[in-house]
């Protein structure tokens, strides 16, 4: 088995996130998609769309920037590819981002290159059950081979855009001028090890080999235990 650099292997799969001291939101399932085209035109993915799409099955690594991989996940769900391709429009028109929102407001941009990749799923199940509201439910993105903050869970709305949008990591000014430190890397390639946009990533991989075991009893409590983001193998 190969890792990619500067990953260790975790057991199962731990619930990760921004908000972890808050329980998943719960989404009904069914529930659209909100679009916001390039012109600010608003539009929705609906449930019948998805379910007119062809179906995939995927088996891949997931890889957490602060270093853990979870191994082997069998997802199934849909090509984000064909979702956003028959709305991206032709020629001078085309949008160059994405960002993908959740139902508890996390927000991710994606270069519309990395979107449209042939393993970017939506997806509805995992390891042959309904995605759980640990891990996204009703429909989440997963895009195995760029670092796990892309793959937007509870996905609420896909927005497109012509030029990188700003985002904002925190209300307070300067809280959000130090966050920008660790901005995510804009291609955010797992082999290539491109985690953060300025911060070298032999940096940040010694940090957060340090805290992640830390945070263990935060995360999925009942599920993940301390030795399950351990570091020590
Ligand atoms: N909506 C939402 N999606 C999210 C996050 C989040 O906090 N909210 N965290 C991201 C991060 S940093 C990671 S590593 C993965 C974790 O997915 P998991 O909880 O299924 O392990 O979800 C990503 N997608
Ligand atoms: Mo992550």
């Amino acid at each position: 088995m190969t890792l990619p650099p500067g990953q260790w292997v975790v057991d199962g799969f731990p619930r990760f996130g921004a908000a972890l001291d808050q329980p998943p939101p719960r989404v009904p399932p069914g529930s659209a998609i909100e679009v916001v085209g390039l012109a600010g035109d608003e539009g929705a993915v609906t449930a019948d769309e998805l379910a007119g799409l062809p179906r995939v099955e995927l088996e891949a690594d997931f890889h957490c920037v602060s270093g853990w991989t979870a191994l082997g996940l069998r997802w199934e769900g849909v090509r984000l590819a064909d979702v956003l391709g028959p709305r991206l429009g032709s020629g001078a028109e085309r949008p160059a981002y994405v960002v993908l929102e959740g139902h508890d407001g996390y927000r991710a941009v994606l270069a519309l290159e990395d979107a449209l990749g042939e393993d970017v799923l939506l997806a509805d199940r995992l390891g042959g059950e309904p995605l759980t509201p640990e891990h996204g439910a009703p429909l989440r993105v997963v895009s195995p081979q760029q670092y796990g903050f892309v793959s937007v869970k509870h996905l609420r709305r896909i927005e497109l855009h012509a030029t990188e949008p700003r985002l904002r990591y925190h209300p307070v000014a300067s809280v959000d001028r130090g966050l920008r430190l660790v901005k995510p890397h804009r291609r955010a390639r797992v082999w290539r090890e491109e985690r953060h946009r300025y911060v070298p990533a032999w940096v940040v991989r010694r940090v957060y080999r340090l805290v992640v075991p830390r945070l263990a009893p935060r995360v999925a409590p009942g599920r993940a235990g301390v030795d399950r983001l351990g570091a020590d193998r």
